[in-house]
């Protein structure tokens, strides 16, 4: 077969984290091979990923891309899948060893489970499978001893700081946020962004759905969450702290108080390098951080008034059960409406608001009541989008 190479698939390679995961492989390809690719309905993307790479095989979520994505590579011995179901299923292939999860939102939480079922190492850069159901996810990944390696760039950090802390347990983390480009925004002001002013991120190249999430610092939140159940922590040891800069990734205090950070330019290739290669240090050719060149570091405490989205996080998770999945859903459909102008930047919070009010709480969701919830809120939210 395929030597020692680790064998990876990825779900959404044609996405941001997918295409720079690819960008890693390509200059790396002595030490990975793609086994599967997978995306969403960028059949055109997927089909020169597939043509460079040549996967053992590949899948398009959405069904009608499936004659042009099966014609295009019908020269070729490439498996040719289509739909949701055939994601849970290429990614129990044998040979893989590594699934870098990078679809966007709460599509990701079936074919990570899946993956972690079949034992494969997860990449995980779908923070939305642990904010919906973080308590299923890590239960399972613990009983078949799977992995998650964080690839979001603060957990990533988090994770680094802990090498070599095995026996010392963590007394609290510091999760840096950039504050995104409305930091400095009054209320008033906030009242009338636009999406396109909430898509230029400061520091930050990523996709259109965590840049506004990052915008109206959901994305914090659900970073905090996800926090909680990678390592292990209750709310109270995650504090937020705002760092426009972007330089330092997230730091860990151990009882001795001592603290750990992880620094370096704002890059995403060198999260997902160090996942696929953990725990290897491989060279990269990435623009190194001249501290010469950095001026001046800043923190402040992140404004929850102006920014309720975290405010409501904070909720959730107090709260626990399916609420943390309805916050998920409520913000999926009100980031959609927001992007198509359909909503103003204030009414983001005030819908999943009233959202997590309307929906049946669950105290202990199975995986029924999850997906049960996440349609029941999906429908709230967009209910309430066309009332407006
Ligand atoms: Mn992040």
């Amino acid at each position: 077969m395929h030597d020692d190479k680790r064998q990876i698939a990825i779900l959404g390679s044609t996405g941001s984290i997918g295409t720079q995961a690819l960008d890693v492989i390509r200059k790396h390809a002595d030490l990975f091979e793609i086994y599967a690719l997978t995306a969403n309905q960028k059949v055109e993307l997927l089909i020169k990923q597939a043509l460079e790479f040549l996967p053992e095989m590949v899948v398009i979520a959405d069904k009608q891309k499936y004659p042009r994505l099966k014609e295009a590579l019908s020269h070729l011995p490439i498996k040719v899948w289509a739909g949701e179901d055939a994601l849970s299923q290429v990614v129990q292939a044998e040979p893989i060893q590594m699934v870098l999860t990078a679809m966007v939102g709460y599509s990701g939480l079936k074919p990570t489970l899946s993956a972690i079922r079949a034992g494969k190492a997860i990449a995980l850069a779908n923070k939305e499978t642990l904010v919906v159901a973080g308590d299923l996810v890590t239960r399972l990944a613990a009983e078949k001893q799977v992995p998650i390696l964080p690839v979001d760039s603060e957990h990533s950090a988090i994770f680094q700081c802990l090498a070599g802390e095995r026996n010392n347990p963590i007394e609290k983390i510091i999760l840096t946020a950039s504050g995104g480009p409305f930091r400095t925004f009054s209320s008033e002001q906030l009242a009338q962004v636009t999406s396109k002013e909430a898509l230029k991120h400061p520091n930050w190249n990523m996709g259109a759905k965590i840049t506004i999430d990052s915008a109206t610092l959901m994305n914090k939140g659900f970073e905090m969450i996800e926090a909680k159940w990678l390592f292990g922590l209750t709310t109270d040891q995650i504090q937020i702290v705002v760092h426009p800069q972007s330089i330092i990734h997230s730091m860990v205090q151990f009882r001795d108080s001592s603290i750990k950070a992880q620094m370096g330019l704002p890059d995403m290739r060198l999260p997902i390098q160090y996942a696929l290669a953990y725990p290897k240090r491989i060279d990269s050719d990435f623009e190194r951080l001249d501290f010469n060149r950095v001026p001046i570091l800043t923190f402040e405490e992140p404004d929850k008034n102006r920014f309720r989205c975290l405010e409501l996080v904070y909720r959730a998770v107090r709260k626990g059960g399916n609420m943390p999945c309805i916050l998920n859903a409520a913000n999926e459909i009100v980031v959609a409406g927001f992007l198509e102008d359909k909503i103003k930047f204030p009414a983001v919070s005030e819908i999943i608001e009233q959202t997590m009010e309307e929906v049946s709480f669950i105290a202990s969701p199975d995986w029924e009541s999850y997906v049960q919830t996440d349609a029941e809120a999906r429908r709230k939210a967009e209910e309430i989008i066309k009332a407006i």
